[in-house]
């Protein structure tokens, strides 16, 4: 059974309730309950020019890191269809497996622990909230030394209910 840390996004349609839906999908595909961070409203990094609703939880499962990802594409996939937004629009949701128990692996198609969550406050910060004692399994370093080298982001810490 691995522990896996899950990054949630979105910044298209009903942003709060396409992480709703994902977090649903997520508790039934976990063994254990989630664990879930606070919900953000993120500055966008790179092009789009809408604010992300970003959160992160930690789910249990028996699953492999590939057949997990093809799951949470299907998740993405059927939860974007319905949305009437141009193809090169940002995603309705984003599902970002960040690490998956302490396994750190560099292949073509598949990067473990994520390339980019290090220098994402989107991601930092909500990972703080749900463990706080967290060590990135390849640099083993903290998260309060992760989020001072990030750059700067503006986000916000809702009360938004899950
Ligand atoms: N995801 C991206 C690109 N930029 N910016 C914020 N604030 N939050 C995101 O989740 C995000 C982003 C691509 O996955
Ligand atoms: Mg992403
Ligand atoms: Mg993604």
């Amino acid at each position: 059974m691995a522990t896996v840390v899950v990054a949630l996004g979105s910044n298209v349609g009903d942003r709060h309730q396409h992480l709703a839906d994902a977090a649903n999908f997520l508790e039934e595909e976990s063994e254990y309950p989630l664990q879930k961070s606070s919900i953000y409203i993120t500055e966008p990094v790179g092009p789009s020019t809408r604010d992300f609703y970003n959160a992160v939880v930690v789910m249990t499962t028996k699953e492999n890191p590939k057949p997990l990802i093809k799951k949470f594409k299907d998740f993405e996939q059927q939860h974007g269809r319905n949305a009437d937004q141009p193809k090169w629009s940002a995603r309705t949701i984003d599902l970002d497996i960040i690490a998956y128990g302490d396994l750190v692996i560099q292949t073509d198609n598949l990067i473990i622990p994520h390339p980019e969550y290090q220098k994402r406050l989107f991601v930092l910060t909500p990972l703080a909230e749900v463990i706080p004692d967290w060590n990135d399994p390849k640099s083993g370093k903290s998260i309060a030394q992760l989020t001072s080298a990030a750059s700067e982001l503006r986000l916000e810490k809702t009360d938004l209910r899950w």
